[in-house]
């Protein structure tokens, strides 16, 4: 047969080999302009939002998606060549793959060409919703202060130039200045990104932000705009050539950027929508009063179990997160690590099982056909692990609890951000912005133990404290003694 290239024309003879969107695309307005649209965005709330266009007559809640930088053009490229469609695969652990077309996404802009379209965009009355997954790096905060990062030459060009646009405060506070004076109602932001109050930090950078470049807007912004916390959960690795090729050969479809994820998907969100919300209930979406214990369960053991295998993995030449599961002493380190030091701060979640979530967790990231690389689950660990296990270690150390696994993961991730190699010789796959800055403070460590630690920027006061440099200094002496990592997993397990 011959190969068919996705778009929306040949969507009526595709749906003959998988199911494809049955409603009306062309008719659909936006109601959502969705800011940082990856892999993740697509696996999960466009996901959520196709199937209530599939299920209900809903198409006031189309999604307009946005990229906001350079690196945004290859999924412009694809989006605007496909008319926003892809393919979403998911992967069940026993091999089945389900294959669907998705359709939510229907328009697409690239800022960096176009920025005055995007304004227009957010400004337009049908808009009623931006979110964002503009990654936990996305909300310009120093890490240990928490204060907004005035200095970034972005933020300084958008403060002297309202009219010109570059990040994400920018244009949200150019836009909601259009709709003030416009006289319509303004949106809610629904941050969607791994930080714990993702909602109250999005509300605090932007209003920081609109406040100073225009007090009495940024007070019009305060009190018409409304931010609810959300708890996004879907492991959507990074898609591989052997899926597009998957795509080809099964279905003779050409797909040039499709999406791979895990069958479990779960939101939540505070019901705090100041113009109107789709209603992600009847997709099984819950709307709660208070999103807090969802989120800090969900990052403290998720985010930063996937941190626990992945930094060690890499040093040891584990691959992915499922080949992390297959080792023993990985799965105890883990799970050690999420019963001695995250249970105990984490208290009582009312309505959740901890023991069943965190059983459900090691089986998710055994799933062998997610294929998740550590190198994804290493990416940007800067801005993770402040937000994923600091607080973890900051409140054992606060109450005596046990602080031993989280101190091995950053001697490790020092070692890690030192060597750029695994202990078998391969190169690191290293993808963080700060790497310069970890790279350097780390190269120190054989002079001053703690350079590392010393990065006040990512630590705060932590170095003072003197239980955590105790730990710390004993798995710094023997990781750069040359004890490998796993070694020191399996020691820490036996005592
Ligand atoms: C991962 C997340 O980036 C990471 O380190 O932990 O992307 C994770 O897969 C998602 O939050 C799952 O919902």
């Amino acid at each position: 047969m011959e190969l068919t290239y996705l778009n929306q024309e040949i969507l009526e003879l595709l749906s003959e080999r998988l199911p494809c969107p049955t409603y009306k695309r062309q008719a659909l307005k936006t109601g959502i302009v969705h800011i940082g649209v990856g892999g993740f965005h697509r696996s999960h709330q466009a996901y959520y939002i196709h199937q209530l266009l599939e299920k209900h007559d809903s198409i006031a809640w189309g999604i307009c998606g946005v990229g906001l930088r350079e690196g945004d053009r290859k999924i412009k490229d694809v989006l605007h060549k496909q008319d926003g469609l892809y393919t979403l695969m998911v992967q069940h652990p026993d091999g089945r793959v389900d294959s669907q077309v998705i359709g939510a996404v229907h328009e697409y802009l690239l800022a960096v060409d176009t920025p005055e379209l995007v304004v227009e965009k957010l400004a337009h009355p049908d808009t009623k919703i931006v979110s964002l997954t503009i990654t936990e790096g996305g909300y310009n905060f120093n890490s240990s202060t928490g204060v907004f990062n005035f200095e970034n030459p972005d933020i300084q060009h958008e403060l002297k130039l309202r009219n010109q646009p570059r990040t994400v405060f920018g244009f949200l506070t150019a836009a909601l200045r259009k709709r003030r004076d416009a006289g319509h109602s303004a949106f809610t932001v629904l941050s969607c990104d791994n930080i714990q109050h993702n909602g109250a930090m999005a509300k605090k950078m932007l209003l920081t932000f609109a406040r100073k470049q225009d007090p009495v807007l940024g007070q019009w912004m305060e009190e018409n705009v409304s931010f609810p916390n959300t708890m996004v959960d879907r492991i959507t690795p990074v898609t591989a050539s052997t899926d597009i090729d998957y795509l080809k050969d099964e279905y003779q479809l050409v797909d040039e950027w499709p999406v791979v994820c895990e069958p479990f998907i779960q939101w939540v969100i505070e019901d705090d929508f100041v113009n109107g919300r789709p209603p992600l209930e009847k997709m099984g979406v819950q709307f709660v009063p208070d999103v807090s214990p969802y989120e800090k369960m969900k990052i403290r053991l998720l985010n930063a179990g996937h941190s626990v295998l992945g930094i060690p993995g890499a040093l040891h030449g584990h691959p992915t997160i499922n080949a992390c599961m297959e080792d023993p002493v990985f799965v105890k380190f883990m799970r050690q690590f999420m019963d001695e030091e995250v249970t105990p701060v984490l208290g009582a979640i009312e309505g959740i099982d901890l023991e069943q979530y965190k059983g459900k967790l090691e089986e998710r990231f055994a799933n062998p056909n997610i294929k998740d690389a550590v190198s994804r689950i290493c990416s940007e660990s800067a801005a993770k692990l402040p937000k994923f296990l600091l607080p973890t270690l900051q409140e054992n150390l606060a109450t005596g609890g046990s602080i031993k696994h989280a101190s091995l993961i950053f001697a490790a991730w020092c070692y890690y951000s030192d060597k750029g190699v695994s202990e078998d010789g391969k190169p690191l796959e290293i993808m963080d912005t700060m790497h310069p800055q970890l790279q350097e403070a780390a190269s120190r460590t054989t002079e001053d133990p703690l350079a590392f630690l010393q990065q006040t920027d990512l630590f705060g006061k932590l170095v003072k404290n003197e239980r955590l440099t105790k730990s710390y200094t004993d798995f710094i002496g023997r990781i750069y003694q040359g004890t490998g990592i796993r070694e020191l997993m399996a020691e820490l397990l036996e005592e």
